[in-house]
């Protein structure tokens, strides 16, 4: 096993950037771990994590779940954006705090003031888990950026380009790194590799993502 994937060896507090308007912050989220995860066991328990189906009728590998105004759900019908939890019929549960800061200062630090979210799509990975490129295209304005918050094992980032056919990049995320990315680079294509199998000291075997976005 590669150590180097399993911590940031000193690049805490670096921003790397990915693209024009794209950039990771290492180690942004390290220091609200702590109320992350308080907020995820709470979310949770709410809204269980669960495997959502494809509108091409696949399950898919990441299981989710969500808080905020509005929720991304798929199913055999397509991908959008709900109101309501499918799985128990009430609204999901409210945006923590701790998300929503955290968001904004990251959206801040990269180039955009003043980002509010009102959707957080949490992914949950187990080894063998991964996202097949895609385009995040079912909010109403592209003008806000998106900000994804790493936890847990480290998983390969795929960033590509506008086209579905052009070579991706790859980038480690490692627990705490922070991506923000809008503008320009709001609609490129992104995926994740497959987790490997690791330890986590806080997360065990798994990888947890939060996706915050503006989409209603
Ligand atoms: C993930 N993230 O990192 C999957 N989408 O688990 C995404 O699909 C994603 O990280 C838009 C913006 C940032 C992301
Ligand atoms: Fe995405």
């Amino acid at each position: 096993m590669n150590l180097e994937l399993f911590d940031h060896a000193g690049s805490a507090g670096i921003a790397e950037p990915i693209g024009e308007q794209a950039v990771i912050l290492r180690g942004e989220a390290l220091p609200d771990v702590p109320r992350l995860l308080d907020a995820l066991a709470r979310l949770e328990a709410v809204a269980p994590f669960r495997h959502m189906v494809t509108p091409g009728g696949h399950t898919m590998s990441v299981a989710l779940t969500n808080c905020g105004t509005w929720g991304w759900v798929s199913d055999r019908q397509g991908y959008r954006y709900a109101r309501h939890d499918p799985l128990t019929g009430r609204p999901w549960p409210a945006m923590p705090e701790a998300f929503a800061s955290l968001a904004a200062r990251a959206a801040a630090a990269a180039g955009f003031p003043d980002f509010a979210p009102d959707a957080c799509l949490v992914n949950r990975y187990l080894p063998g888990s991964r996202l097949t490129l895609h385009q995040d295209r079912n909010e109403r304005d592209f003008g806000a950026p998106i900000v994804s918050v790493s936890l847990g094992v480290p998983a390969v980032f795929l960033f590509g380009g506008h086209e579905r056919a052009d070579r991706p990049r790859r980038y480690p995320l490692f627990h705490g790194d922070v991506a923000v990315w809008g503008g320009s680079d709001r609609l490129r294509y992104h995926g994740v590799l497959p987790l490997r199998e690791a330890h986590h000291p806080e997360l065990g075997g798994q990888r947890i993502n939060f996706t915050l976005r503006k989409a209603g």
